[in-house]
């Protein structure tokens, strides 16, 4: 399957640099690159992934730049068509009339993601490496570095091909007894056939338990600082940060709405909240305020739950429940402790000198990783895969309903169809009929 336009674009970010880069893809690339450079050859002539330098002139004949060019021919290319690539300068206007000079001469702009989408129209890539292509321009750690790059090598889309390759073979064994029922095959019956079913609901079961990880490998565990106004929590975002971001002062209610900033906590990305500070009388602007620090609760991973040691014990503090979720912290240990906090349980900082800062970190680390959400596996699936695989796992666990209850064959492989087809929407759709044809040429059947 080919796109049949010819498209371009500014692979490089906006803004100037030394170079930018122009990239054209499609049937007509090295049309349209003949007809803008002049050089010793024509691009119709260049060895593939070979540079040559030359220029760029409009369809006035006008000089734009002086460009290096490449031609990379199909399907030895990223997009598995036709590819130029022309390096430029980096200046907005020069890259912009370079991309100008394509499209006069035939191509049309590109969309975002087009080339990586033709990629995966090819055949160059699954739909878990295009996917992995956004991952790896986005990651903020070395971890989630690693996952992306993993991802892009295709470890998730063998995990889910072979779970494919198992469903198909299940299958297989279950329409063997439906199309040829009087063949002398010994296709796997009961107790051998729920034992293959429960496999492969199990390593369905696995890639689903690394959705939380891969949510917080692509956007951060949400750590949310929340408390009574003028507890510190500003303060507090400012010393995790390392930078005065937020504006910190002594006056109750400075922080009217949230403030969210992502901090490298030992290689986990940390999305840390700074909210509206909580006060039975709040004005209309500070209620609304305090409205989205209960929204931003609701979705924390964490919550660090700040209070002034200095001011009195506020009465809510009386009937307080702290679950695994919340680490409590008394600021302003440098102040002198009012009586109200004696022999409370929390820990005592002070964002002003920095004590206990230390110690808070290490209490964040180790409750991302109690709760699990530390990723270690650099296999981790994002949100369009776990709700493939749920629906996969739905099905699944229908067929294995229907075997139970002794339900005739066709029930069942009406199910684990189903299960196929959602596993391989992950990797971008398997062709059943084809793999189950490829399978029963494996089968041995009769004479
Ligand atoms: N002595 C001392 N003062 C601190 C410490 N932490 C914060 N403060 C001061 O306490 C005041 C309130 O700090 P903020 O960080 O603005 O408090 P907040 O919780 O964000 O307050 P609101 O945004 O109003 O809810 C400021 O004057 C800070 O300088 C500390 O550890 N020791
Ligand atoms: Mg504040």
């Amino acid at each position: 399957m080919t796109a049949s336009d010819t498209i371009a674009a500014i692979s490089t970010p906006p803004g100037e640099g030394a170079i930018a880069l122009v990239r054209v893809s499609g049937a007509n690339a090295i049309g349209v690159a003949g007809k803008i450079f002049r050089g010793k050859e024509k691009p119709s002539r260049f060895a593939s992934h070979v540079q040559h330098f030359g220029e760029i002139f409009d369809g006035a004949h006008r000089l734009i730049d002086q460009v290096v060019l490449s031609v990379h021919r199909a399907p030895s290319s990223y997009t598995g068509e036709d590819l130029v690539e022309i390096s430029c300068h980096g200046g907005t206007l020069v890259s912009a009339k370079v991309l100008e000079a394509c499209l006069r001469a035939g191509a049309r702009a590109a969309r975002p993601g087009e080339f990586t989408e033709r990629a995966f129209l090819n055949g160059k890539m699954d739909l878990t490496q295009a996917e992995a292509v956004i991952d790896l321009i986005r990651a903020k750690t070395d971890l989630a570095l690693r996952s992306a790059t993993e991802q892009l090598e295709g470890r998730l889309g063998e995990k889910i091909r072979k779970i494919c390759d198992e469903l198909v073979a299940l299958l297989a064994h279950i329409q063997a007894s439906i199309d040829f029922p009087e063949e002398g095959i010994a296709p796997d019956e009961g107790e051998r056939l729920r034992a293959r079913h429960d496999f492969i609901r199990e390593e369905i079961d696995s890639l689903l338990a690394t959705a939380d990880q891969g949510r917080i490998l692509r956007e951060g565990v949400r750590v949310v600082i929340y408390g009574a106004t003028n507890a510190g929590k500003s303060s507090l975002l400012n010393r995790l940060l390392g930078y005065d971001r937020v504006i910190v002062s002594d006056t109750h209610g400075t922080t009217r709405d949230t403030i969210e900033e992502t901090v490298n906590l030992d290689g986990v990305p940390i999305r840390l909240l700074d909210t509206a500070g909580l006060r039975p009388l709040a004005n209309g602007i500070e209620r609304e305020g305090m409205a989205r620090t209960e929204k931003s609760l609701q979705l924390a991973d964490l919550r660090l739950h700040i209070a002034d040691r200095n001011a009195p014990k506020p009465p809510y503090f009386e009937e307080w429940i702290v679950d695994a979720n919340e680490i409590v912290i008394l600021n302003k240990s440098d102040l002198r402790e009012n009586d109200d906090w004696k022999n409370f349980d929390a820990l005592r900082i002070s964002c002003l000198t920095g004590e206990g800062l230390l110690e808070l970190q290490k209490q964040i680390l180790a409750r991302i990783t109690e709760q699990n959400l530390r990723p270690e596996s650099p296999v981790a699936i994002n949100t369009r895969h776990r709700d493939c695989l749920r629906r996969a796992l739905e099905s699944c666990d229908q067929a294995r309903a229907g075997m139970d209850q002794g339900l005739s064959s066709e029930y069942i492989a009406v199910d684990l169809n189903e299960a196929l087809r959602a596993v391989g929407e992950v990797i971008g759709g398997v062709d059943v009929e084809q793999i189950l044809d490829s399978v029963f040429s494996q089968f041995c059947i009769g004479k």
